[in-house]
């Protein structure tokens, strides 16, 4: 596909100028920032507007306005982002937020942080989104091309340090060969002409109820990476969940499945005897075995091959992608083995901030498991975590704001410790009730913001106490 269309002047996204153009962009965050950055980049006159005050806002903004864009903080100038020829959101600014409902009631439309990024891009793109997955297959998806001599871009939702928002993409020099960007739900409600050459659906489970009216209207998010489908389009996807393929709909464009349940052409699964294998239309090939992969956890292997039929389809050889899944990095914060104390393993899957993420890390593992389970409740059915855990996990150690209502749902399911305390008094309390040969496990299904600044921040306090630091 490399090199079937030009990336050079006219670029892939149909807005090149934004000269003289008035743009307003709402949020002063990373997306913010960068989107800022491209605007200004590209000749337009950038407004950034946020509620925030703080010292960190302010030395943000300080910086913006030094290359000539204007700022307020405290507040949204309505009139002026109502007046702007572009709106530009960032992505944690929900639907219901005043600022949004006024542009609504003045008929003011916006777009996203990823659709402004887009217009300017000027090589071919992969579009990775999903509930759960995403950032560990835009990681590897990237390393398989790299394996395979391509220079890549990396980035969008990704962050944790792997990779910046898709707008600083958009400047990267020397022009990338291929783009791989992280899209949430979020970023993909506010798109108009975004469009992957090809699209990566991992999977679909609940998450974000705290945001969302219901399960619906969060899949109807994820389901915009089809609106702009073309015949060329191509769409890796979940074949183990029918409603992956009902997501998709009748987009057009070539459909790849990825199953660990059944051999599924054209595709990509792992077999029976636990190994990789793939049928591109070129007949039934092995990719590597299963021993050789080296993430831990099922999932992982989806998102191996997720990340094995993208690159193919994105040029690379079956040779590069082998050797590149051979090397395959552990991500920081998802099922990340941090250290073995007396016999004991302990795996950092802080990233795991939702019941699906959870199940699926405890699913995974095949030694009994002391997990970690708590932070702040987004209200989920637990059921499914029940399941996941009855037969492998001998004791959860309940923490945090969640602590009350998991111990209600979870009770006769499987032993508890209730930790009222501190995440170091959870921890220890887990350590100390840990056997040699047993996994201690940190998969919350919960987000952190009850005691953290983010789940990154969580995961390395965990890393801290693992490795005894603490
Ligand atoms: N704000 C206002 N007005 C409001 C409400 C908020 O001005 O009415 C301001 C806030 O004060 C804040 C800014 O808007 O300063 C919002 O920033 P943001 O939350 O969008 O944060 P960014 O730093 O731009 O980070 C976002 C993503 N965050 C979210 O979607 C919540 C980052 O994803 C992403 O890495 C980054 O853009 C670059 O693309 C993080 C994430 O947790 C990793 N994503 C969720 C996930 O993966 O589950 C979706």
């Amino acid at each position: 596909m490399r090199g079937e269309k030009s990336a050079g002047a006219g670029g892939w996204g149909p807005t090149r100028d934004l000269e003289g153009k008035r743009v307003s962009i709402l949020g002063l965050g990373a997306s913010g920032e960068a989107a800022a950055h491209l605007v200004l980049n590209k000749g337009g006159q950038v407004y950034v507007s946020d509620l925030r005050t703080e010292a960190s806002a302010a030395a943000g903004a300080a910086d913006l306005r030094a290359l000539g864009a204007q700022v307020d903080l405290g507040g949204h100038d309505l009139e002026r982002i109502s007046s702007s020829d572009l709106v530009v959101v960032s992505p944690g600014i929900p639907p219901d937020a005043p600022v949004l409902r006024a542009l609504r009631g003045v008929g003011r439309g916006w777009i996203s942080e990823p659709e402004l990024a887009f217009r300017f891009f000027r090589s071919p793109l992969i579009a990775v989104t999903g509930t759960n997955g995403k950032t560990t297959t835009a990681v590897l998806t990237a390393h398989l091309l790299r394996s395979a001599g391509m220079e890549v871009g990396l980035g969008g939702n990704i962050g944790g340090g792997l990779g910046p928002p898709a707008s600083a993409l958009a400047t990267t020099e020397p022009v990338p060969d291929w783009l791989v960007v992280e899209v949430s739900s979020f970023q993909l409600a506010d798109i108009r002409r975004f469009r992957p050459d090809i699209g990566i659906l991992t999977n679909l489970a609940p998450d974000h109820l705290d945001r969302y009216p219901g399960l619906s209207a969060y899949y109807a998010d994820k389901a915009n990476l089809f609106r702009n489908a073309t015949e060329d389009s191509k769409w890796v996807l979940n074949g183990d969940q029918p409603e992956v393929a009902e997501l998709a709909g009748d987009a057009v464009g070539d459909r790849f499945w990825v199953s660990l349940d059944e051999a599924r052409a054209p595709g990509a699964w792992l077999s029976d005897e636990g190994d990789l294998a793939q049928d591109l239309g070129d007949g039934v090939e092995p990719i590597l075995p299963g021993s050789d992969f080296p993430l831990l956890g099922r999932h992982n292997v989806a998102n191996g091959l997720f990340a094995a039929v993208a690159a193919q389809l994105a040029g690379a050889g079956l040779e590069p992608v082998r050797r590149g899944l051979g090397s395959a990095p552990s991500i920081a914060h998802r099922m990340e083995p941090v250290g073995e104390r007396d016999g004991v393993l302990w795996i950092n899957d802080s990233k795991a901030t939702n019941v699906a993420a959870a199940a699926s890390a405890l699913g995974s593992l095949d030694r009994d498991v002391v997990v970690l389970l708590g932070g702040k409740d987004k209200g989920e059915d637990l059921e499914p975590l029940a399941r996941a855990m009855e037969g492998r996990v001998r004791l959860a150690v309940l923490y945090g704001a969640a602590r009350d209502r998991f111990a209600r749902d979870l009770n006769t399911r499987v032993p508890l410790r209730i930790v009222p305390g501190t995440f170091e008094d959870a921890v220890a309390a887990a350590a100390s009730e840990s056997r040699p040969g047993e996994v201690l496990l940190l998969s919350p299904a919960c987000s952190s913001f009850d005691m953290f600044a983010d789940y990154a921040a969580r995961g390395e306090r965990f890393r801290t106490l693992a490795e005894g630091r603490g």
